[in-house]
């Protein structure tokens, strides 16, 4: 009797440790379909304005969670994910929100090379956010500003006019007369010359209003050599332009930026 119960627990025993290793090679294969998806996905230049898209796997069926800006998108999305090796089902979370409206610039240097992009969308609450991509910058703190024109003559780029300032005011969120809607603040690059950041500024829109991003003449985006102290008008001690944007209104196409993930 006792040889049988040590038999049967020792059965039992080895029983929970298979189990326990197919679950967690399960685990490992489920990470794996999540990595693999989440890669097509990116790698998919129709879905190139997929940003916040996430991806879980349990027992190989793969959930996409997130907001896409179409139907299209929506069903491409799931036909990619369905296209990677090992996934049993796709459960097609995706929510589809209005088309955002969006903007666009990209960022020369003063040399005139290309310097990375900001994709610019209306807030639902009001205001712009920025989502800023750059690259080859000289590391640290730099002030970034609206300009009031649109045109980003090199090197100097003085051809962009003052700060964007359709209330009259003084520069800097720390002045007390302040502050510039076009005020944005700093960004910092990294030591590898990139930086991958969000801004969201709050008297900003794309809408057609005296507050406008797009308006006759436009508007750029200039990043400045140092950084902006955030009081001291009308530019905050930021020193020379040494990258700068025109803003242009784009609509969501699947050539947009392509955002990283
Ligand atoms: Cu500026």
């Amino acid at each position: 009797m006792r040889t049988l119960i040590t038999v049967l627990g020792l059965g039992f025993l080895m029983f929970s440790v298979g189990c326990e290793s197919q679950s967690a090679s399960r685990q490992v294969k489920d990470a794996t379909i999540t990595a693999a998806v989440k890669t097509k996905l990116a790698r998919d230049v129709r879905l190139a304005t997929l940003t916040n898209l996430d991806v879980t796997t349990e027992n190989g069926n793969v959930s996409l969670n997130g907001t896409v800006e179409s139907e299209e998108v929506k069903r491409l999305s799931e036909e990619t994910a369905r296209g990677v090796s090992g996934v049993a089902r796709v459960i097609n979370n995706l929510q589809v929100a209005p088309k955002a409206d969006t903007a666009k610039a990209h960022f020369i240097d003063s040399a005139g090379h290309a310097v990375g992009t900001a994709l610019i969308t209306e807030q639902s609450g009001g205001g712009v956010r920025f989502h800023l991509t750059l690259d080859k910058l000289p590391s640290g703190f730099h002030g970034i500003h609206v300009h009031e024109k649109g045109d980003c003559t090199k090197p100097d780029f003085k051809s962009a006019g003052k700060h964007f300032n359709p209330e009259g005011k003084q520069h800097g969120a720390e002045n007390p007369k302040g502050f510039h809607a076009g005020d944005l603040g700093n960004i910092e690059v990294g030591s590898d010359g990139t930086v991958d950041v969000e801004l969201t500024a709050p008297q900003l829109t794309l809408k057609a209003t005296d507050h406008s991003l797009i308006r006759p003449g436009g508007t750029a985006i200039i990043i400045h050599a140092g950084r902006d102290d955030q009081k001291s008008d009308p530019s905050g001690n930021s020193g020379n332009p040494i990258a700068c944007g025109v803003i242009e209104k784009a609509a969501f196409t699947y050539s947009a930026i392509h955002t990283t993930r």
